[in-house]
């Protein structure tokens, strides 16, 4: 069976990480062609990756090109509505990094636009859905051993943010992944959300409102709180603790090796996403590129991209207001199992 040419659309950290687990990791797709508004950039990314794609500057001109089969967008995400619109008109699948959009407003455009379609077309970059230990967890609250859950507690620490990060993208870009794990592991929607700050850390810029705690109501009355902490200055740890009414399950520790030295016993803590996440990205390619043949996406929807940046908008109300903020939802198109 011959590979399907991928495009990949923005070659900043996650851009070129994708084009890497792609050529490397990933069977049956092939990078054919890429694209940067630094071609610089894109020259050495393909050159990196031995990949003789097309470098490309203008990406809707990689959209077009005939021997790109699917797309893979990873470029700065005001630019996500153009593109994913383009790739509609094309016809062509596409996983799109998160946020499917800057705000919901942009987001529901999209959906519409796919609806209209007719189609499944757009994949959004939640990796944590392709992690084994999430998968594991989901399957616990599949099998109803623990009984019904009922509060699901989840940490999100980065080792430390960069300088252009505000507080509200402890919420729109940290968070939103809880988000997401939260609709999926619950199949069920927020319905409301309250945020609180804690004592700032005095270890980073003024302006910067870290850590922060949300708590998510889902429709059931599921309470899920989630701790962000982007400066945590030890390293990048995500956990996840369901507690049901007979038991709770936690998300496994990343399996690193246990290391005994200098009277001390421990493991390493990931640096960041990528290390902590690598089996959760190539699962996720892995699976986009099965879907590209069998023409059906297997990840989190355009809607789930929707829901995740309308929940996140709603936090934002909650933390400027203070108090609990509604999500309010439209239906559900039948598109996406409405
Ligand atoms: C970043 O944008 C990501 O998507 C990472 O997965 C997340 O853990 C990090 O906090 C975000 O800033």
């Amino acid at each position: 069976m011959s590979s399907l040419g991928v495009g990949v659309i923005g070659l900043g950290i996650m851009g070129a990480d994708h084009v890497d687990t792609l050529r490397h990791r990933v069977a049956g797709a092939d990078v054919v062609a890429v694209s940067d508004r630094d071609i610089k950039r894109a020259e050495s990314v393909a050159r990196d990756a031995a990949c003789c794609a097309h470098v490309y500057v203008d990406p809707i001109a990689l959209i077009s090109d005939d021997k790109v089969d699917a797309v893979l967008v990873a470029s700065p995400d005001a630019t996500h509505e153009r593109l994913l619109m383009a790739c509609l008109s094309e016809g062509k699948q596409v996983l799109c990094e998160k946020p499917l959009a800057p705000n919901p407003a942009a987001c529901l455009r999209i959906v519409q636009a796919e609806t209209r379609f007719g189609r499944r077309l757009i994949d959004v970059g939640f990796m944590r859905r392709f992690d084994p230990g999430y998968r594991a967890l989901k399957r616990i609250l599949q099998t109803d051993q623990l009984g019904r859950p009922l509060v699901v507690h989840c940490i999100h620490r980065n080792l430390m943010a960069p300088s252009s990060y505000d507080s509200d993208m402890l919420i729109t870009s940290s968070a939103s992944h809880e988000i997401d794990v939260a609709r999926w592991l619950l199949a069920e929607e927020i319905r409301s959300v309250e945020v609180r700050f804690p004592r700032r850390s005095g270890l980073v810029e003024q302006q910067l409102q870290d850590p922060q705690l949300l708590m998510l109501e889902s429709d059931s009355g599921v309470i899920v709180t989630v701790e962000v902490f982007v400066n945590s200055q030890y390293g990048y740890d995500v956990r996840c603790e369901v507690v049901g009414e007979r038991g709770t399950a936690s998300l496994p520790a990343p399996s690193l090796p246990g290391v005994r030295h200098d009277g001390h016993v421990g493991h390493q803590v990931p640096s960041d996403w990528r290390e902590r996440f690598a089996d959760a990205y190539r699962e996720e390619l892995q699976s986009w590129v099965h879907g590209l043949r069998t023409g059906s996406p297997t990840g989190a929807s355009a809607w789930d991209g929707y829901v995740a940046n309308a929940v996140g908008a709603a936090c934002l109300v909650a933390s400027r207001r203070g108090g609990v903020a509604a999500v309010d939802l439209p239906p559900r198109p039948r598109l996406y199992g409405g």
